[in-house]
């Protein structure tokens, strides 16, 4: 197979990015990373060299580009059989949220950007940001009673794809004190110690970019 290049944008605020790179990582996939700056004068000229979307992330094997963190995190599936839930059930609930998160919290992903190294910071929260909070603190819930038995994950003791679409919100309320269930707080606390996610934190920390629009609170 060819070798597989992964290009991401900041660690420290590329949510999309993130996505794939843990679940590249979980599923034992090997890969080589490029990191393309976000907000630089040369960063659309270095996306467009690696695909046709002019974002982040792109996976390419060989002159095959794969871009959306979505579809990325498929193709690692199928090229490990891994990253579902082995249920048929559980896999339709874990597909459903992970879709979920791909096309909605847009109210989240606007006021709470993404910022890996920051902590302490706080917003005010508009009833749509609540609402979103809320419904995300539900369906953990839900994933971890129905399905969760096995492990610390959302489907139990193998880390998936919907795990790593979440990683991100985990960032996000830890950075600016959501509040949200003990089910919720005992899952972020998971998160937040697995060891890839506290590389990539390490790698946002070590960034020496700030981009003004994405530092809130
Ligand atoms: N739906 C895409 C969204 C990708 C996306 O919006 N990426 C952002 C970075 S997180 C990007 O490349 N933005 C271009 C820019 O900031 O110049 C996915 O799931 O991968």
């Amino acid at each position: 197979m060819a070798q597989l290049t992964l290009a991401i944008g900041n660690k420290n605020y590329s949510s999309w990015s993130l996505r794939a790179w843990i679940a590249l990582r979980h599923l034992g996939v090997e890969f080589d990373e490029v990191l393309i700056a976000l907000d630089q004068p040369d960063t659309h000229e270095r996306m467009d060299a690696f695909g046709p979307s002019g974002r982040v992330p792109v996976l390419r094997a060989g002159d095959l580009a794969i871009w959306d963190s979505l579809a990325i995190c498929e193709y690692a599936a199928e090229l490990t059989g891994r990253g579902w839930p082995r249920e048929r059930a559980a896999r339709a609930v874990a597909r459903s949220v992970a879709a979920e998160m791909h096309s909605g919290f847009q109210t989240l992903r606007t006021l709470w950007p993404m910022n890996a190294r920051a902590r302490n910071r706080r917003t005010a929260t508009p009833a749509a940001l609540a609402a979103d909070v809320e419904r995300i603190d539900e369906l953990w819930n839900d994933c971890r009673r129905r399905f969760g038995g096995g492990g610390p994950w959302l489907f139990g003791a193998e880390y998936g794809i919907a795990d790593a679409m979440y990683a991100p919100v985990v960032l996000r309320f830890n950075t600016y004190g959501a509040r949200v269930s003990d089910t919720a707080r005992w899952y972020m606390a998971a998160v937040l110690e697995d060891g890839a996610l506290q590389e990539w934190i390490q790698g946002a920390r070590a960034e020496p970019w700030t981009i003004a629009s994405d530092e809130v609170g």
